[in-house]
C-alpha cells in the first residue's frame, strides 16, 4: 500500500505546472526545520529531479511571505546573472509555479509545500572537510551580498520578527529559564550561567545597529555550509540555497553564522568538547572567499565587526538550542533525546574559544579588507 508520505508527494507534484509522472523519492534529513525530499519525475522517458519541501509553519507563521521574499530575490539574482550573458540555470534557485501562478501549494491537510529544480551536477556538504570547500562557500555568500546590494531592503517581508535580535533572544532565553516548562533546568545550571556571562559581547553588534552604526542589508540569515551548492566535478560554488530567512540584517551576522559551522573543528553537535575549537585556516579561507567578493561594498564599521559577528552568532544559536531544550524541543528537530543540549554545549565552548582568539580573527579580517 502507498504510504501517506508518497500520497502527499504525488499530490504536490500534480499541483505544479510541469508535466511528468511521479516515480520515486528520497528524504533529505540535513535541515533542522523543514521537511525536504528529492523527488524524481519522468518526462518523455527521462528522469528529472526536484527538491520538494514542506515548510514548517510552526516556525514560519506567514509562509506566503516567505515565498514572496524568495521569488523577489531569486528573480533579481537571475536577471543579474542573465545580464552578463550567462545561463542562470545552475546559479540560482528556480521554483516551480502552480497552474494558478503561485510558488506554493496547500494540501487538504493544511501542509504548505513548494518545489524547486534540483540543480544538475550539484552537491552540498554537511561538514566542510577542506579549506577549499570553506573558501568556496565564502565566495558564494559574498556573491549573494554583491548581487543583492541594490535590492530594495524595504520590500522584504519580516518572516520571523527579531530573528537575529540577540538582545531579544536573551530575553526569551531568560523567560524559558524561569518557566522551566520541560523541568530540565536542574540539569543545565552551568550552561545557563555560561550563556548569561556572554550577554554583553554577544549583544554588542545588535546594539550598534540600533544606534545606526551598522547598515541593514539584504542578508541570508542562515549561512551554514549545507546551504551552498557546489559543482560535483570542479568543487566550485554554484549557488546559495535555503532562502527562507532572507530578511534585512547585518552583514556580520551572515559572515559570523557561516564561521560558526565552517571554522568549527567539531560538528555542530560535537559531544567531545575537546574537539571544539576555531580552525584558523578555515577562518582565513572563509574570510578570503567572502571578503574577496563582498569586501568592496562594506563600510569601515562593517569590516571591523565581521569577527565579532562570529561570536554573536555562535552565542545566539547555541542559546537558541538551550532555550529549546528548556522548552521541551519544540522548535529544532532532534534526532536523539539530548541533542539540543549537546548542540548548546558545543556552541558555548566554541564561543569561548572565539573570544580567546578574537585578536587573531581580527588580524585575518584586516589582512583581507
Ligand atoms: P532545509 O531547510 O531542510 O535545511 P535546504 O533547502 O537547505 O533545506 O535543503 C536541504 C538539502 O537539500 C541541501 O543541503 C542540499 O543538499 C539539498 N538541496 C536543496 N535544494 C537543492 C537544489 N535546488 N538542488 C540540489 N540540491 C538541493
Ligand atoms: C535552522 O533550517 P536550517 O537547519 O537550515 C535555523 C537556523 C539555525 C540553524 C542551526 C528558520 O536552519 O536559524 O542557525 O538551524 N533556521 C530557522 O543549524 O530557525
Ligand atoms: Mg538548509
Amino acid at each position: 500500500m502507498m504510504t501517506v508520505e508518497e500520497k502527499r508527494l504525488r499530490a504536490v507534484v500534480a499541483s505544479f505546472e510541469f508535466e511528468g509522472e511521479f516515480r520515486h523519492y528520497e528524504l533529505i534529513e540535513s535541515g533542522h526545520i523543514n521537511t525536504t525530499y528529492k523527488v524524481f519525475v519522468e518526462r518523455h522517458g527521462e528522469l528529472k529531479d526536484y527538491i520538494v519541501q514542506r515548510l514548517n509553519t510552526y516556525v514560519f507563521k506567514n509562509p506566503e511571505a516567505v515565498m514572496k521574499n524568495i521569488a523577489g530575490v531569486t528573480e533579481f539574482i537571475r536577471a543579474k546573472i542573465k545580464a552578463t550573458g550567462v545561463s542562470a540555470k545552475r546559479y540560482v534557485l528556480h521554483y516551480a509555479k502552480t497552474a494558478e501562478g503561485q510558488y506554493y501549494t496547500i494540501l487538504p491537510d493544511g501542509g504548505f509545500w513548494r518545489c524547486c529544480r534540483f540543480i544538475d551536477g550539484s552537491k552540498s556538504f554537511l561538514f566542510p572537510e577542506t579549506e577549499r570547500i570553506v573558501e568556496e562557500s565564502g565566495k558564494a555568500f559574498g556573491e549573494f551580498q554583491r548581487h543583492l546590494s541594490d535590492y530594495p531592503v524595504k520590500d522584504l517581508e519580516i518572516v520571523i520578527p527579531h530573528f537575529h535580535n540577540t538582545v531579544m533572544r536573551y530575553e526569551t532565553f531568560k523567560q524559558s529559564v524561569q518557566a522551566n516548562t520541560a523541568k530540565r533546568r536542574v540539569w543545565v545550571e552551568e550552561e545557563i550561567e555560561g550563556y548569561l556571562a556572554l550577554e554583553e559581547i554577544a549583544t554588542r553588534l545588535y546594539k550598534m545597529q540600533r544606534k545606526g552604526e551598522l547598515p541593514l542589508r539584504v542578508t541570508h540569515n542562515d549561512t551554514k555550509t549545507s546551504n551552498v551548492l557546489f559543482d560535483e566535478e570542479t568543487g566550485e560554488y554554484l549557488s546559495v540555497i535555503d532562502l527562507d530567512t532572507v530578511m534585512p540584517g547585518l552583514v556580520a551576522f551572515d559572515f559570523g553564522d557561516a564561521i560558526r559551522i565552517a571554522a568549527n573543528t567539531g560538528a555542530e553537535d560535537e559531544k567531545d568538547l575537546t574537539k571544539v575549537n576555531v580552525d584558523m585556516g578555515k577562518f582565513e579561507a572563509f574570510t578570503r572567499g567572502f571578503v574577496g567578493k563582498a569586501g568592496p561594498l562594506l563600510t569601515e564599521n562593517e569590516k571591523s565587526t565581521l569577527a565579532l559577528g562570529a561570536i554573536a552568532m555562535t552565542v545566539e544559536c547555541g542559546m537558541r538550542f538551550l532555550t529549546d531544550y528548556l522548552d521541551g524541543d519544540k522548535y529544532f528537530k532532534v534526532h536523539y533525546a539530548e541533542q539540543n543540549l549537546v548542540r548548546a554545549r558545543c556552541h558555548l565552548v566554541l564561543a569561548q574559544k572565539m573570544i580567546e582568539r578574537l585578536d587573531e580573527m581580527q588580524a585575518i579580517v584586516e589582512k583581507y579588507c
